[in-house]
């Protein structure tokens, strides 16, 4: 039973927080409970962690103390940080020292922070060293269109589309907001194609500053990929591209901007494409659909938050956002009958924000992920899904009752060493006493081996265990920050999670911006790296590429890393097999750990792969790789 749900949890969702022989029994029971103890928790201490503060950490409702042992243990080599503030609040106006230190322009905004979390002393006053951007920061939202919730736009083959980025006003949990939004709406629409479909789509930036569309996990042509500087120019306020998109793969994909995703996207450019495969038995029956995008906004007293306009900021763990959001709304609502089994495709469109999403506690079944079903499907607790990652689930609500959508996990406090468990409330559904019209309860409970997966993987498994022909790791080089920050930092690296779940350390986090910031994507074999790096690979081409996740950095952290336009198998974790394939074109490498693709060099071109942590993209997390025509 443990090897068989810690291999669940691997396999589905790559969660890190189960280590090897780690009894776990439900994670959504856990959460309410207790953390669980974190995997390979700091460099050598692991032991030391693993037995820090459980006991004291908070409930989720954020009571109770901080565990004081573990946390005087845990700050044992912080004596030159005695200075630090315990008991302040949060948000400061106050211009601080630091204000004086060079390049810290004083300011009078500073982040938010979680109640309970003190900013760090020395730090308030200080800003990062960039100006400041909001979208029509100084006009009244009044004079922009009210967006509305999305619409579907079924498209035949052929077809043409028209898709405008555009200036929307917003209202979220009654403030009002100036937002980005596609053709007015939020998210942007969903385009609904037929497989093997294409369909010609003319974008026009009406937004202020230059943008582009990018067909997330679409292998279309390398032309209409949409990243600026390598595959087109970026797309001026005013000027047009027309996209050719050729849908060659069944399932969920997303669409966003490849230009200042850190606030464009953040700001509402993100919509979703359904592939439907001609196979009406390619998904299980279900008693309905639900496409949800998970995302979250940062705001303050004075409305959002404004970005980094020279370069971005929040560089180190990306901006998390305090308003969590699915579909742009805050309360997300659906109604079904009693024994409905209602199938959810989930995205995560968030800047860095990892998610583990609970239904309540109704069982979920896991159908498939970015660009294929799992070839095994796989009942789980929980869902968890990183940034750019999609999967497809299905949930049997069989009682009445209203029942919470939840964000279940265990966040980290930098400042105290301390690890919590955090529930947030994403939405409700309703399940009324009366019956489903049709009972899928039997297919529900039926885990489907999909044999054309297996099919298409069979080649392929020849490969899965060759050495590398590839290997990159993944760190950081943090340069230029002020002195205590830098000081903290260094011993704050004894607390981190393989993934990292919260902002423990919102001051520190926005201070660094993409000028101090490098985070770096280096091939083991040459020592180059991000953009330095040049692979070349033959259209038809079997690579295993090893990624491994420097634990050792001055702030280490999990990334999603994505690769255009191909796609990829994950064969192991940290050399274990896994056993949940699915054809994927995002995975979360998580802190300290290694991960084996198999990447299906099949569509010609010249491709990014990168971080897809906004922030982190921004900050440097990018490389390239040609995949030339046999
Ligand atoms: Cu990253």
């Amino acid at each position: 039973m443990l090897i068989r749900h810690r291999s669940a949890w691997r396999g589905i969702a790559a969660l890190a927080i189960v280590t090897a022989g780690t009894p776990v029994a439900s994670h959504a029971q856990q959460s309410k409970r207790r953390p669980p103890p974190p995997a390979r928790a700091g460099r050598d201490s692991a032991g030391g962690m693993a037995g820090m503060n459980m006991s004291g950490a908070r409930s989720d409702t954020g009571g109770g103390s901080a565990g004081s042992q573990g946390g005087a243990n845990g700050m044992g080599g912080m004596s030159g940080m005695s200075g630090m503030s315990n008991g302040s609040s949060g948000t400061t106006d106050g211009q601080g020292d630091m204000a004086s230190m060079p390049g810290m322009s004083g300011m009078s905004r500073m982040v938010p922070m979680p109640a309970g979390m003190p900013m760090m002393a020395g730090i308030q006053g200080a800003a990062p060293t960039v100006s400041l951007y909001l979208p029509a920061a100084d006009a009244d939202p009044a004079r922009f269109p009210e967006a509305s919730p999305r619409k579907v736009a079924t498209l035949a083959d052929g077809d043409t589309f028209n898709l405008e980025a555009s200036l929307v006003r917003r209202t979220i949990n009654g403030r009002t907001f100036v937002m980005y939004g596609f053709n007015g709406q939020y998210p942007g629409p969903l385009i609904r194609v037929k497989q093997n479909t294409t369909v010609t789509v003319r974008f026009t930036n009406h937004i202020d500053m230059p943008s582009s569309v990018h067909w997330h996990g679409v292998r279309l042509d390398n032309r209409f990929d949409g990243v600026p500087g390598l595959t087109q120019e970026a797309v001026a306020p005013g000027q047009t591209f027309v996209y050719t998109v050729h849908f060659p793969d069944a399932g969920i994909f997303w669409y966003h901007p490849h230009v200042r995703e850190d606030i464009q996207q953040n700001l509402g450019l993100f919509g979703n494409m359904i592939v439907d495969s001609p196979d009406p038995a390619y998904y299980s029956p279900v008693n309905g659909e639900q496409v949800l995008m998970l995302d979250d906004l940062l705001i303050d007293k004075q409305g959002l938050f404004p970005y980094g306009k020279d370069a971005a900021d929040f560089t180190i763990m990306g901006r998390f956002g305090n308003v969590l959001l699915i579909n742009g709304e805050p309360h997300y609502h659906l109604d079904v009958h009693r024994g409905d089994v209602i199938r959810f495709f989930v995205t995560d469109v968030s800047n860095t924000r990892s998610w583990n999403l609970v239904f309540g506690g109704n069982p979920i079944k896991v159908v498939a992920t970015d660009v294929s079903k799992f070839e095994h499907e796989v009942m789980a607790p929980s869902v968890t899904i990183t940034p750019a990652e999609r999967y497809v689930v299905e949930v049997h609500f069989d009682k009445p009752g209203t029942f919470p959508i939840t964000n279940s996990v265990q966040g980290l406090n930098n400042f105290q060493g301390e690890y919590f468990a955090e529930v947030d409330t994403l939405g409700t559904v309703t399940v009324a006493p009366e019956p489903s019209a049709a009972s899928y309860a039997q297919a529900f409970s039926t885990l489907r081996t999909n044999k054309d997966v297996s099919a298409d993987i069979a080649r392929y498994r020849q490969y899965f265990d060759k050495p590398p022909d590839k290997q990159l790791e993944l760190t950081v080089n943090i340069q230029g920050l002020p002195v205590p920050l830098v000081a903290f930092m260094s011993v704050d690296t004894m607390y981190f999670s393989p993934v990292e779940w919260n902002d423990g350390m919102p001051d520190m986090n926005w201070i660094s911006t993409a000028k101090q910031t490098k985070w770096i994507m280096r091939d083991l074999a040459t020592g180059k790296e991000n953009m330095d790096i040049d692979w070349h690979f033959k259209q038809g081409d079997v690579v295993k590429i090893r990624i491994s996740n420097d634990g050792q950095s001055m702030h280490p952290m999990g990334h999603p890393i994505h690769f255009h336009g191909q796609r990829f198998l994950v064969v192991a974790r940290d050399g274990v097999p896994n056993p949940y394939l699915a054809w994927k074109d995002t995975e979360l490498v998580p802190v300290g750990q290694t991960v084996d693709l198999l990447l299906d060099a099949s569509n010609p071109g010249k491709w990014m792969a990168h971080c897809h942590i906004a922030e982190h993209l921004e900050a440097g997390m990018h490389m390239t790789f040609t995949v030339d025509p046999k």
